[in-house]
């Protein structure tokens, strides 16, 4: 039986993918892993899934309706490389290779200008909400040609997770688009993360409540706006129990926090494109500060403010926890927002013309960082698609406006107690600088034209200027030189 999909690479997504695939109504899959046992194991496990196993590249093509379309779940890099030219090999004009890995998404725009010289369509496809979403739905950012668009978007939706009756996957852009989505997705998700772990650490050693007593906290919390599988798992962890030892497990686990590079590929990108996505880079910078021990074990020669184990506790708990739950939820919109601001530059510097309010309803289902909150996103975009700073759009002022005093009291008291916050910190920062008339980036033009001539320009006429400041200093004329 010829099957209308195909899979390449069968580990953990791969597998599950390929079985979330072969569950739906009229799809027959074949599939095909480098090391054949891996592919014998899941058609042997699965044989309601009906699979078409395939043990070559040939034999893989021969199994496929045509055109052909075959998605790749390899190993990012070298192996993605690998496989798009063996079935380059056994492909033909008119039919569709999705590389459903975690490409750098300027990979996969070199891949579909490649692959687009040989008739082959080729998507990039940033798939998100890990194991588990692969499976049962999980979000889907396509890039690539629309012709490819057509005969994928309905297999696609079949598969995808569903988020208020929307299937979460939407055509984002051609070539590069979807993983840079994906990237951002990834970015946003690590802020998040430690902007939650900011609150949690805030509670407890500014209320000195359990771990237990903290998850009851967040399960509170998951009932209103801050409602989100993040906050969600954040309670079922702090709630684990070690059965070894009896303590709490997030007391078991040690400090460090790793990670696989897309937050430091959305921060690098960012650099690139000019725009400030300073609350995903401190998230990033705080992952690689947990992950260096040996600077860590200098802890005890760092004076802090206050004397040893000092940090002032707070009079009212119940109005503390409230406080930080705001400053999470503003601190929150300034990650989303600077995260669509890179989505934004990277559609305007790419061409591509990317939906943003289609995005965020895209990450409503299936994906790490489903919320509520993305249906105000959505909102947003929905009454002016040209919004230049997603925080301006009315319910993120009005939110930010009832949120400020609690955030500026929760990022005081963190620096009073000498409890690192630079999530929530640079997230105010970040506001405050959009708020401010006037930065003191006149002052670093007046010593960028000092030290370098790099020019400036004046607030009451047009042109650009240089003072003489190792000669007479007065001011001249001068080229642009920015
Ligand atoms: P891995 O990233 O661990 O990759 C293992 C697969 O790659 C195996 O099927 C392996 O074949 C195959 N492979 C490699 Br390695 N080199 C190959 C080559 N040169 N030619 C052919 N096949 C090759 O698998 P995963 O964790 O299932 O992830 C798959 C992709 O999905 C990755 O790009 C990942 O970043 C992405 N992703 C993962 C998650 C997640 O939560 N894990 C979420 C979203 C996206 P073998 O069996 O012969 O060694």
């Amino acid at each position: 039986q010829a099957a209308n999909i195909g899979v390449v690479g069968l580990a953990v997504m791969g597998s599950n993918l390929a079985r979330n695939l072969a569950s739906r109504e009229g799809n027959t899959v074949a599939v095909f892993n480098r090391t054949y046992a891996k592919t014998d194991e899941l058609v042997t496990e699965h044989p309601e899934a009906g699979f078409v196993p395939t043990s070559s590249y040939e034999e893989f093509a021969a199994a496929l309706q045509k055109p052909r379309t075959a998605i790749i779940m390899v190993k990012a890099g070298a192996g993605t490389d690998a496989v798009i030219d063996e079935l380059l090999r056994v492909f033909e004009p008119g039919d569709i290779i999705v590389d459903g890995g975690n490409a750098l998404f300027t990979d996969t725009i070199r891949r579909e200008k490649a692959v687009r010289e040989t008739g082959v369509n080729f998507v990039g496809m940033g798939v998100s909400g890990g194991e588990e979403g692969a499976l049962l739905g999980p979000s889907l950012m396509p890039g690539g040609p629309d012709e490819s668009w057509a005969t994928l978007g309905p297999i696609l939706k079949s598969i995808a997770a569903v988020a208020e009756g929307e299937p979460c996957v939407t055509h984002v852009g051609h070539d590069g688009a979807g993983h840079f989505v994906k990237m951002v997705h990834n970015g946003i998700e690590y802020a998040d993360m430690q902007l939650i772990a900011e609150a949690y650490d805030l509670i407890r050693r500014g209320t000195g409540k359990s771990p237990a007593e903290i998850a009851d906290v967040f399960a509170e919390w998951n009932r209103g706006e801050l409602e989100s599988y993040l906050i969600e798992i954040t309670a079922e962890v702090l709630r684990q129990v070690d059965a070894a030892t009896g303590e709490p497990l997030v007391d078991v686990i040690v400090d460090q926090a790793g990670a696989k590079g897309t937050g430091g590929w959305t921060v690098q990108t960012a650099i690139d494109l000019g725009v400030p996505v300073s609350g995903i880079a401190e998230a990033v910078f705080a992952r690689s500060l947990s992950s260096h021990p040996e600077q860590r074990e200098v802890s005890g020669e760092l004076p802090g403010w206050h004397d040893a184990d000092a940090v002032p506790p707070v009079r009212d708990a119940d109005a503390f926890i409230e406080n930080v739950r705001l400053a999470l939820f503003a601190s929150k919109i300034v990650a989303y927002s600077q995260g669509f601001d890179e989505i934004r530059a990277g559609a305007a510097h790419y061409g591509w013309d990317i939906d943003l309010g289609a995005v965020s309803k895209i990450w409503r289902g299936g994906c790490i960082i489903r919320a509520q909150f993305l249906n105000r996103i959505a909102d947003a975009y929905d009454a002016e698609p040209g919004l230049p700073v997603l925080l301006t759009a009315p319910y993120f002022v009005e939110a930010l406006g009832r949120a400020q005093a609690a955030w500026r009291r929760t990022v005081v008291y963190a620096a009073t107690a000498g409890i690192p916050a630079p999530a929530f910190s640079s997230s105010l920062a970040y506001y405050d600088g959009l708020r401010a008339e006037r930065l003191p980036a006149a002052l670093i033009q007046g010593q960028r034209d000092f030290f370098g001539a790099h020019t400036y320009k004046r607030i009451d006429k047009p042109g650009t200027f240089h003072t003489l400041w190792s000669g007479d200093r007065t001011e001249v004329e001068a080229e642009d030189t920015h």
